[in-house]
């Protein structure tokens, strides 16, 4: 189209280079005993767009972070002041606030080289020589905060991240029926819980449970009725056993395994018995239509004195799986074990 002359060229290409305003939202703590140059220094932050708070000393620039901490973006501190000096208030900030990327612009006097070394070991990120020009106050504020703000959208990435693969582990354990653990978890989990059983030298039981002719439910009613039940199973087991200790998963279809740590055979069973008289009690709904449905349990227990061999997992799942099929056999309803 048109071509540009000479004047909206440069317009153009000093809208391009001109650089976001980095002190859009921004806030400053100015830290000066002297007023004058406290004033001075605000009034030029306050004329770049940044909010600028004011303190008299260290102390007070010490409360102010206490009480607004979050809100400061960048520091401007003197050096020299009555109550605190700006070394020790920077590194209590530092410190006391875990603000490790804060920019702290440090004020001083011409300073000997001692006397710049404690500064930095303070923990400022920068320091100017008074009297400064405008110019370079605002290019190493400026510098500063463009760091700042990457370091900000850094730490904000990975903390998006670190909930996302919260999540994944999350579903890589869980269910998606049920919301029980699932099998991966089983395999893995377990053979924590029987390292730590081993450990303490304390009993440890698992049960086996499966639902008594499901697969009726599945034909009479449908399949997601079916879901419903097993939800409705699930449920009933999570009331039943002890919450924070005791846990389930699901095994196979219709099949969970409840791990019971800490629990001899006697509380095994008891625990168990509970379980069945609440899933035979209980009539689940599906709509309009009552489910009414049993389940038969098999019981293991690892005593501290099988423990000094190991265990294999899958053996231990065996046995509660040969004490289910003899619950089944008896006549359903039951628990073996
Ligand atoms: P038994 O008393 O001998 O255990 O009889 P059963 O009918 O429960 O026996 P079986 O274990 O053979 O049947 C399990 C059925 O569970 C078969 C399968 O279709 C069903 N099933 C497995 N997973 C699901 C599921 O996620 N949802 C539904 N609705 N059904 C499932
Ligand atoms: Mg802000
Ligand atoms: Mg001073
Ligand atoms: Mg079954
Ligand atoms: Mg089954």
């Amino acid at each position: 189209s048109k071509p540009f002359v000479k004047g909206e060229l440069l317009e153009a290409v000093d809208r391009i280079l001109k650089p976001v305003a980095l002190s859009e939202g921004m806030t400053a703590l100015v830290v000066e005993d002297n007023v004058v140059a406290r004033k001075i220094v605000a009034g030029i932050l306050i004329q770049e767009g940044l909010r600028v708070l004011e303190a008299e000393n260290g102390l007070e620039g010490y409360e102010i972070f206490k009480n607004n901490g979050d809100d400061i973006d960048v520091v401007i501190t003197d050096l020299f002041m009555p109550h605190m000096n700006g070394d020790v208030f920077s590194r209590r900030i530092r410190q006391e606030f875990d603000r490790w990327d804060l920019p702290i612009i440090c004020l001083t006097a011409m300073p000997d080289q001692s006397e710049l070394l404690k500064v930095f070991k303070a923990g400022v990120s920068d320091y100017l020589v008074k009297p400064f020009a405008k110019e370079e106050l605002l290019a190493r504020i400026t510098v500063h905060l463009e760091r700042y703000r990457l370091s900000r959208q850094l730490k904000e990435k990975i903390e998006a991240l670190k909930k996302s693969n919260e999540k994944i582990r999350k579903l890589s354990i869980t269910d998606p029926l049920t919301g029980c653990y699932n099998r991966n978890y089983l395999t893995a989990h377990l053979e924590k819980e029987l390292k730590r059983t081993r450990r303490y030298g304390s009993p440890i039981s698992l049960v086996l449970a499966d639902i008594d002719f499901f697969k009726k439910v599945n034909d009479t009613w449908g399949h997601s009725a079916g879901d419903q039940v097993l939800i409705a199973f699930v449920r009933i087991i999570k009331e039943t056993i002890r919450k924070e200790v005791d846990w389930v998963a699901r095994y196979g279809g219709e099949e969970f395994l409840i791990v019971l740590p800490e629990t001899d055979f006697k509380d095994a069973l008891a625990c168990t018995e509970r379980l069945r008289k609440a899933v035979a009690g209980q009539v689940i709904h599906y709509g309009e239509e009552p489910i009414a449905v049993t389940a038969s349990f098999g019981l293991t227990c690892l005593d501290p004195g099988d423990l000094k061999e190991t265990f294999p997992t899958d053996r231990l799942i065996d046995a509660a799986d040969k004490y289910l099929y003899l619950a089944k056999e008896s006549g359903r309803n039951r628990v073996e074990g």
